[in-house]
């Protein structure tokens, strides 16, 4: 491996889901050193104290300081959840030109520090802002990473756990696609312990499950204002299957290079990741349904990567 070693890990942008992700990393003794980046350095000095005054209790040590992003230059994973967040009402996409804008400073001044570990972005829409992060950089696609489908697909297992009174981490299933409205639930795949499910529920109750997972983000914001603790779960565990090389499969936003019949776009789609960031992404058995909603879903990014990459 010739990128950079070591588990230090940078995080731009310590809002609601940045400062959320931060405290998971800390109770699960992900990494031993973390450094907070934000445009409001008095939110991130904050952070930083609040955030110190748990370590006592927390499973392991870890440095936590406040940073430049010349703290990038030997950071292993740099975890991007920067940027205007989505309004009550407004879509994901319609956040793209602001955030596009804000990646292309944030990126180019991570590279100058010599950065050369694995980016992960969770910031809206996630899609368009991974593949923004993967040409603005320069790096290889495999260190890329996008939150992609992590949250989406947790959403859809709680809601099956809850529907089969079964432990989501015995349901197995993905939502492929957009992070956003076009997503797609793969019925065809779930199961729980190799039993398909799909058989199991009505068309009209596979329909409501599907709704209630691509709409969650909608009511959460509704009800509160943001969503954060689910999707700083999803970043965490993606940073540990990283950081620890697991190997594991996680539903992630990866650049697509002929899997599924499409190239050029990031996506939420199942990936082995390791240390190396995304080793592969899995080639999924679609069937014909499935395969036309991912066509859509990927119709949809591209769309607007055209309006932004002319
Ligand atoms: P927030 O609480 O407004 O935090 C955003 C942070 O970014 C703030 O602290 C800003 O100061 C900071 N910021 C803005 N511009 C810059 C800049 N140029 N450089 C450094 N820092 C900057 O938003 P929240 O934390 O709720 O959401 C962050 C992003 O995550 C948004 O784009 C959300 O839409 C997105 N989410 C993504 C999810 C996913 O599944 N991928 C899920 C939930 C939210």
């Amino acid at each position: 491996m010739n990128f950079t070693h070591g588990n230090k890990v940078v995080l731009v942008g310590t809002g609601a889901v940045g400062s959320s992700y931060a405290y998971a990393l800390m109770n699960q003794g992900i990494c031993d050193e973390l450094v907070l980046i934000d445009l409001n350095e008095e939110k991130a000095k904050g952070d930083v104290m609040d955030l110190d005054h748990g370590i006592v209790y927390a499973p392991s040590a870890m440095n936590i300081t406040f940073g430049t992003y010349a703290d990038c230059q030997d950071a292993a994973i740099v975890v991007i959840c920067a940027g205007a967040a989505q309004k009550p009402g407004e879509t994901r996409l319609d956040l793209v030109s602001k955030n596009v804008k804000i990646f292309e400073s944030i990126v180019g001044s991570i590279m100058e520090s010599g950065f050369n570990g694995i980016f992960l972005v969770a910031t809206n829409p996630v899609d368009i802002l991974a593949y923004a992060t993967w040409k603005i950089s320069g790096l290889p696609k495999e260190r890329v990473i996008g939150s992609g489908t992590v949250l989406d697909s947790a959403r859809f297992r709680y809601l099956l756990g809850v529907e089969f009174d079964t432990a989501p981490t015995s349901v197995h299933g993905y939502i492929i696609g957009e992070h956003g409205d076009s997503q797609l639930p793969v019925w065809s795949l779930a199961n729980i312990s190799g039993t398909p499910i799909a058989k199991k529920l009505s068309e009209k109750r596979k329909e409501e499950i599907s709704i209630q997972v691509r709409d969650a983000a909608y009511k959460i914001i509704e009800s509160k204002g943001a969503t954060y603790y689910g999707i700083a779960m999803g970043l965490a565990r993606i940073t540990r299957a990283i950081l620890r090389n697991e190997n594991v499969v996680l539903p992630v936003g990866a650049l697509l290079e002929g899997e599924n019949g499409h190239s050029d776009v990031y996506i939420g789609i199942p990936s082995v990741i390791n240390r190396t960031g995304i080793k592969k992404v899995v080639e999924l058995t679609l069937n014909e349904n499935e395969q036309e909603k991912l066509a859509n879903s990927v119709r949809t990014l591209k769309g607007i990567q055209a309006q932004i990459w002319k």
